[in-house]
């Protein structure tokens, strides 16, 4: 029987950076709070998470890069809110974004989480960030968590 890897939801020991972007900062300061809010749940030490704004969501890539080769972190979310109008400046930024953020975990090697809401108006964001759909920097907080936590056991040493 071969061995299955699982990451545990234990921030005991993690350290943190979450990157905001301040577009639509009512929807990302509640973004944020759900994020500490799973970080205090799980064991994150209030002083083992540190926060970076950047002015929007096509900055958060290069932040979370910057913030992912330091070496003083086990993984980086990223949070935002793209908010879809009727141009297609929605489709370069959330697109550019999505593909930031991920190319930036596969070239640093450390989880780059994508806690970027997409939704289609305001009422929908209000409802991922914190409402009835739950909060989504909550779920992002936890995915880096267990993510971090998974990369530490499938380290070859
Ligand atoms: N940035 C966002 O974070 N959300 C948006 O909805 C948004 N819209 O709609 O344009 C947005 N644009 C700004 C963008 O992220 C950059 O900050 C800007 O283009 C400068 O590079």
């Amino acid at each position: 029987m071969g061995t299955t890897f699982q990451g545990e939801l234990n921030g005991s020991g993690l350290r943190l950076a979450i990157v905001v972007a301040r577009f639509n900062e009512s929807i990302t300061t509640r973004l944020l709070a759900g994020a500490r809010e799973a970080c205090q749940q799980h064991g994150v030490g209030a002083d083992d998470v540190d926060v970076a704004w950047v002015p929007g969501c096509f900055e958060l890539p290069l932040a979370a890069k910057k913030l992912a080769e330091s070496n003083r972190y086990d993984a980086v979310v990223c949070l935002g809110a793209v908010i879809r109008g009727d141009t297609p400046h929605f489709e370069y930024v959330a697109g550019g974004t999505a593909g930031g953020i991920q190319q930036a975990g596969l070239e640093t090697g450390l989880p780059v989480v994508f806690g970027v809401i997409t939704p289609n108006n305001m009422d929908q964001a209000m409802a991922r960030a914190g409402g009835e759909k739950g909060n989504k920097g909550f779920d992002a907080a936890e995915t880096a968590i267990e993510m971090a936590n998974l990369l530490r056991s499938l380290r070859p040493d």
